[in-house]
């Protein structure tokens, strides 16, 4: 079997399926495994549709790559990745959401999570079921230019407010959001999130105080009450130049380089339970691909950063939590 490259190839006619690429006995006993479950889902997207393409488009790109984080100097070679298909997306949004929510919590402990969406509505379920899976307590890194706090409106739900409508499970000290920025929305917004204890930084801070002490602050909030951190990333956290590819383009942006280095600090430093990259909409990219490169680059942070900690340092897994 050829594990020189990456393959997780998702057969869309099979809607749960576990394949293991590697091979376990050639790997020995230091391997990390890592589940991908595509969510194809647009129907909460708040401007433009087009996000259900993501997942494949994110794993074509991802199917192209090497098992080498050149940028991070990490092999990928002592990992397993599963292919955990496509979650069932039907004509009815509860449903979708009750669907993904059972598919989270099936996902074996010993894996590490990538969700590929799917417009950011996605989360809420994600989060749900994650919190079903793991023993411990996690916190909610979250890099995103829009806060999607918004009261939901009945009949009007919308990929804008997930982060409110968790607030019957999750706790807001633990949440530390990065990349804010989009000017639609009032103060309130803002002072509401801290009110409720979650630690957030604009572009302009991040680039003020510096990337790298930002990242060790938001570690350092999160793990204040918890074992570990889950990581959601909207593209539209990127600048509209480097990823035009979604659903609400982005002028004032962080650049590619800043997300795919936090993300990869963050892994090889504390254990992440899991990821989901979303908002990513191929058919606006005007050359092929280009935002999903970005967001299969950041995967291979993501990767390269928890084979960084778990493999060369030894550290206790993440699947654990
Ligand atoms: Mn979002």
């Amino acid at each position: 079997m050829d594990i020189d490259k990456i393959r997780v190839v998702n057969d869309p006619t099979v809607k749960w399926i576990s394949q293991n690429w590697g091979n376990k006995k050639e790997l020995g006993a230091d391997f990390v495994q890592f589940g991908f479950l595509g969510i194809p889902f647009d129907y909460a997207v708040s401007h433009r549709p087009g996000t259900r393409f993501g997942p494949q488009s994110i794993l074509d790109v991802l199917n192209s790559y090497s098992l080498y984080c050149t940028d991070k100097r990490v092999s990928l070679q002592n990992t397993v990745f599963h292919d955990l298909g496509l979650v069932d997306i039907v004509h009815d949004l509860r449903q979708s959401y009750k669907n993904m929510e059972n598919a989270v919590v099936q996902i074996p402990k010993e894996y590490i999570p990538i969700f590929l969406g799917g417009d950011h509505s996605i989360t809420d379920p994600i989060i749900r079921g994650m919190q079903q899976r793991s023993a411990q307590n996690f916190g909610l890194i979250m890099f995103d230019t829009h806060f999607d706090f918004r009261e939901p409106l009945t009949g009007k739900e919308h990929s804008g407010h997930w982060l409110r409508t968790l607030e019957d499970v999750i706790d807001y000290r633990n949440v530390a959001m990065i990349g804010i920025g989009a000017p639609i929305y009032s103060e309130y917004y803002m002072a509401e999130l801290e009110k409720r204890g979650a630690k957030i930084w604009t572009v302009y801070e991040l680039r003020k105080y510096g990337r790298e002490s930002v990242i060790q602050e938001a570690i350092n909030h999160v793990l204040k009450h918890t074992k570990g951190a889950y990581l959601s990333i909207d593209i539209d956290c990127i600048d509209q130049a480097f990823a035009p590819g979604c659903s609400v383009p982005n002028p004032n942006g962080l650049f590619a380089y800043e997300v795919m280095d936090s993300v990869f600090e963050i892994c090889s430093s504390i254990p992440v339970v899991g990821m989901d990259i979303n908002e990513v909409s191929p058919w606006y990219d005007p050359q092929e691909n280009f935002t999903s490169h970005i967001a299969a680059n950041i995967v291979m942070n993501f990767m390269a950063g928890v084979v960084k900690r778990e493999i060369w340092q030894g550290m206790e897994s993440a699947a654990v939590l």
